[in-house]
């Protein structure tokens, strides 16, 4: 049986997009590595991994019914994850409404069989991959207020040189 590798996440305007991309750009003379491409920076709010196909569709069906309570999340560091050589930007505690999201998203997700990893949500946005140095700079560039309103589903798809990430449905924002 087909399978797709999907995840949930928080897609950021183009504009913050932007600023995250000269956030990465500023971290890589200390950290080395590869710059992610701007358009498919995002925050992942639960991996889903590889799904059966029916159960992809099923998923992307009932995406547009879920509602993400609005909430403002501020941006102002940088982490490493050292074993994955990854570097991103988070903030700093993860916000209550995020973790709150993140907790009903896995509570709904179980209803189709799916579990949540055993580790902590850690909310970051990887901006550098494969990184030689575990060394940001001290100061993280200028907070960034990230107001969201909705998640989107991903399709990972693997093609020569990395992987291409295909929204295949969205939240609906509160009262839309
Ligand atoms: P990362 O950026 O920290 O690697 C698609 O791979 C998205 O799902 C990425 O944001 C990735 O986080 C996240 N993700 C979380 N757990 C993952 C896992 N076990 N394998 C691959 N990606 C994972």
């Amino acid at each position: 049986m087909s399978t797709v590798r999907l995840f949930f996440a928080l897609w950021p305007a183009p504009s913050l997009a932007a600023t995250l991309a000269a956030w990465a750009e500023q971290a890589r003379p200390s950290c080395g590595g590869r710059v992610m491409r701007t358009e498919t920076l995002h925050l992942t709010l639960a991996f889903l991994g590889p799904v059966d196909a029916a159960l992809a569709d099923e998923l992307a069906a009932a995406t547009p019914e879920r509602r993400l309570a609005p909430e403002d999340m501020t941006l102002d560091r940088y982490g490493v994850f050292g074993r994955q050589r990854i570097l991103w930007a988070g903030p700093g505690d993860t916000p209550s409404g995020l973790q709150a999201a993140h907790d009903e998203l896995w509570q709904w997700l179980s209803g189709f069989g799916l579990a949540a990893p055993p580790q902590p949500f850690r909310p970051h946005v990887t901006l550098l991959r494969n990184i030689e140095h575990a060394s940001p700079p001290a100061d993280a560039p200028a907070p960034l207020a990230w107001r969201y309103d909705r998640m989107v589903l991903v399709a990972s798809e693997s093609q020569s040189g990395g992987s291409r990430y295909r929204i295949v449905a969205q939240s609906r924002p509160q009262g839309a």
